[in-house]
């Protein structure tokens, strides 16, 4: 049976005392090989990890989960060339790929799956509203989690010691944007809307709240869902109120359609929203409509990542697709997770625990330190604008933690 770990803070001494207390046992394993006898394993077999990866890889937003997932897969596939050791073996790295449909409850489903298979460490999931439920699953059962998306500051406010986020939250990105919104776009008359999740809701909470302090009025505020596609009635309304400028809290799926409505009836305003509409497929969605509108997206942009370039390149050559959104993230979540196993020399939860919690990694989107939330330190937050048909980066606010 799996231990559940203790919750923050506690130093790493007191989380190892724990694990000799309960006896909990690696959750490794060995590949079978030719000198392997009676199920002892030979010495050199390779050490197995197996990662979870959870994203929604049907339904709406399965592009999201897929870009998600294949940057796990070039994270764990690299590990497997490079012949990475664990101790004095040679690992290899196996994904799990789940999908949670991006719904709280298959959310947690999957995340008791992978709970019951004792996966050594989880990757996921890709929203905010099923990473939170999942964290709670993943914490009883003593599995070690990083996101490599999901924004939502509770994630990381639940005292959870296996939950990290390898990219700024809400609360920076929300004041990044609400600040944006008034020194750049001189925004004065705002209108809101969010599609009630977990990440939209919260998002335009933390914009309002930034917005208002810096003088903005929000003249109205608006809900719609992540699963809507018809916002005219919704967008009549704002145009009703002479806002200068329209936030949405929401994803990519919802941004596009809205971004194209937003055309067809005239409002002639700039939209602003956050990394769930800062995508590749916004601008398909949006078509014309994309056009001059704003976002933000946490991390530096790609082109300035030390390997970002090269890394875009490989991921084209690999899926055959362009990078969504997280992908990087998702590779760098795969990476910090091996690495604080390499410093721990083992796959024991409870030893690379400690060494997560250390770890002072370049990776490709950043230097990643984590405070004692579980958070990255000092993550950056940059805002584009759709020029042409792509985003164009104008500006990164924050970041010491950038390669
Ligand atoms: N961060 C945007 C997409 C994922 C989420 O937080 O729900």
């Amino acid at each position: 049976m799996t231990q559940p770990f203790p919750s923050r803070p506690l130093p790493a001494l007191l989380v190892l005392s724990a694990c000799l207390l309960a006896a909990c046992g690696e959750q490794t394993d060995t590949a079978p090989s030719a000198a392997s006898a009676g199920g002892v394993p030979a010495m050199d077999a390779p050490l197995i990890v197996r990662l979870g990866h959870v994203a929604p890889l049907t339904g709406p937003q399965a592009h999201l989960g897929k870009d998600n997932e294949n940057g796990a897969r070039l994270a764990i596939d690299d590990l497997n060339a490079e012949g990475f050791q664990i101790g004095d073996k040679p690992a290899r790295f196996e994904l799990l790929g789940e999908d949670d449909q991006a719904d709280p409850r298959q959310g947690t489903t999957v995340a008791q799956k992978l709970a019951d298979s004792r996966v050594n460490a989880v990757i996921g999931h890709l929203n905010s509203g099923t990473t939170i439920p999942a964290s709670r699953v993943y914490h009883d059962a003593g599995i070690v989690q990083v996101s490599p998306s999901a924004t939502n500051p509770q994630y990381t406010r639940q005292g959870y010691a296996g939950a990290f986020r390898v990219f700024a939250d809400d609360v920076q990105q929300g004041g990044a944007l609400g600040a944006f919104a008034m020194k750049n776009l001189n925004a004065r008359r705002i209108a809101i809307i969010d599609d009630r999740t977990a990440y939209g809701q919260g998002l335009a909470d933390e914009f309002e709240k930034a917005a208002k302090a810096a003088g903005a009025e929000i003249v109205t505020r608006e809900y719609t869902t992540d699963k809507a596609t018809d916002f005219a009635a919704i967008l009549t309304k704002v145009k009703s109120t002479s806002a200068d400028l329209l936030f949405y809290g929401g994803m990519d799926t919802q941004a596009g359609p809205m971004a194209r409505q937003l055309k067809t009836l005239n409002l002639g305003i700039p939209m602003l929203f956050g990394d769930g509409g800062c995508t590749v497929e916004f601008h398909k969605l949006a078509g014309e409509g994309a056009e001059g509108h704003y976002c933000s997206l946490p991390g530096v942009p790609l082109e300035k990542m030390a390997g970002g370039t090269a890394f875009r390149d490989r991921y084209k050559a690999k899926f055959n697709t362009d990078i969504q959104l997280y992908a990087p993230y998702a590779y760098d979540a795969v990476r910090v997770v091996a690495e604080a196993m390499r410093k721990a020399g083992s796959t024991d939860r409870m030893k690379f625990l400690p060494e997560l919690e250390q770890i002072n990694y370049p990776g490709l989107t950043a230097q990643i330190t984590f405070d004692e939330k579980g958070d990255i330190k000092n993550g950056a937050v940059t805002l584009y604008q759709a020029k042409a048909g792509a985003w164009s980066p104008l500006e990164t606010m924050g970041g010491d933690a950038t390669p």
